[in-house]
């Protein structure tokens, strides 16, 4: 891709190198990056490992048949990427039946905590979590799901007092849909409600159990309104959440970040509290080469940065490759926005 707008991005101060808009690691192929900063200053990426499996392109997102994770970490962006063992497989998950896709990372108490969605033996999809004490694995994966989760895309929020948030939920291969009802209805739509008048599907968002492997309370939806304050509608494909849920906080606002699926925007939301509701404010990321996008946004040494991919090392929507570039806010918390070119 020729990856114009981020390529004149500013680099931050001690990177080394030309690493603006290249996958960070070219060894294995990888997505949905969820970058984290612990306590030894490392930045740690929680990626999907994409796999070749010869399953066919659907909606559902089949092909998407990935079997174990990886972890990433680097000493500072631009710096050298460590490829580390697997943190996780899938036969070490009892209850997994297929597909590991976007999973999210959390640290508590001397302890990591490994989130990931997984379709469980009868082909839904739960959320799993699993631990170490460390932050690259091996990680021990819990006996059942977590209860009472469903579809896809966890991403913990750790709150100034401690408290730690799991947000999820996809349409479509997501199966967000199919629980409109509050349980799960396999003969439900494969894609959305078909109500382009109604508001959107919404996300959820439950704060964790203290010891990090339980929701705390139910799932409660998130509300995303436009300017006016009402609800984006499930037929604003531009901007309504599809998938890829990510949180933080920056001058005491709190930023949701989430692709809009189809229409294949990075966008976001502010609002004042964890559980919302969120006011649309803009577009993130312009598409991407491949189908998905999906995201994460930290901060390491004062710089924010933006971890995303594309599919610039295979040209196959399924296997795909993180990259990193740095993010920038105006004086009104506006993030600019990152143009990869090439879609
Ligand atoms: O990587 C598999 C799925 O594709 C993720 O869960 C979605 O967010 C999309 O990136």
């Amino acid at each position: 891709a020729e990856n114009s707008q981020i390529a004149q991005a500013a680099p931050p101060p001690a990177a080394e190198g030309n690493y603006l808009a290249q996958p960070l690691i070219s060894e294995i192929y990888t997505a949905d990056p969820s970058a984290h900063v612990w306590n030894d200053g490392r930045i740690y990426i929680y990626p999907s490992h994409d796999i070749e499996t010869g399953v066919a392109e659907d909606g559902a997102g089949n092909h998407f048949a990935m079997r174990d994770y990886r972890v990433l970490s680097m000493y500072k962006v631009g710096g050298k990427v460590t490829l580390h063992d697997v943190a996780l497989d899938i036969k070490d998950v009892p209850w997994a039946g297929r597909q590991m896709w976007a999973p999210d990372a959390a640290y508590k108490d001397g302890s990591y905590y490994l989130y990931s969605p997984v379709k469980d033996k009868s082909g839904i999809f739960r959320l799993g979590v699993a631990t170490s004490k460390s932050p690259t694995g091996p990680f021990k994966a819990q006996p059942q799901p977590m209860k009472g989760s469903y579809s896809i895309d966890p991403a913990v929020f750790r709150d100034d007092d401690g408290a730690h948030y799991i947000y999820f939920g996809g349409i479509w291969g997501g199966q967000l849909q199919k629980w409109a009802t509050g349980s799960y209805d396999p003969n439900g739509s494969e894609s959305d409600l078909g109500q382009p008048g109604a508001p959107a599907i919404a996300p959820k968002i439950a704060r964790l159990r203290g010891d990090m492997l339980e929701f705390d309370e139910a799932p409660r939806d998130i509300l995303i309104t436009d300017e006016a304050g009402k609800p984006l509608l499930g037929g604003d494909l531009d901007r309504r959440f599809f998938e890829g849920a990510w949180v933080f906080k920056r001058d005491g606002l709190y930023y949701f970040t989430y692709s809009t699926g189809e229409t294949h925007y990075l966008v976001y939301a502010t609002g004042t509290s964890p559980y919302g509701p969120f006011t649309y404010r803009g577009t993130i990321l312009e598409p991407v080469e491949g189908w998905t996008t999906h995201h994460s946004i930290t901060q390491h040494d004062g710089q924010w940065y933006l971890f995303y991919h594309d599919t610039q090392l295979s040209g196959k929507t399924h296997l795909r490759n993180v990259k990193v570039a740095p993010l920038e806010f105006d004086e009104n918390g506006q993030i600019r926005t990152l143009d990869p070119g090439g879609k």
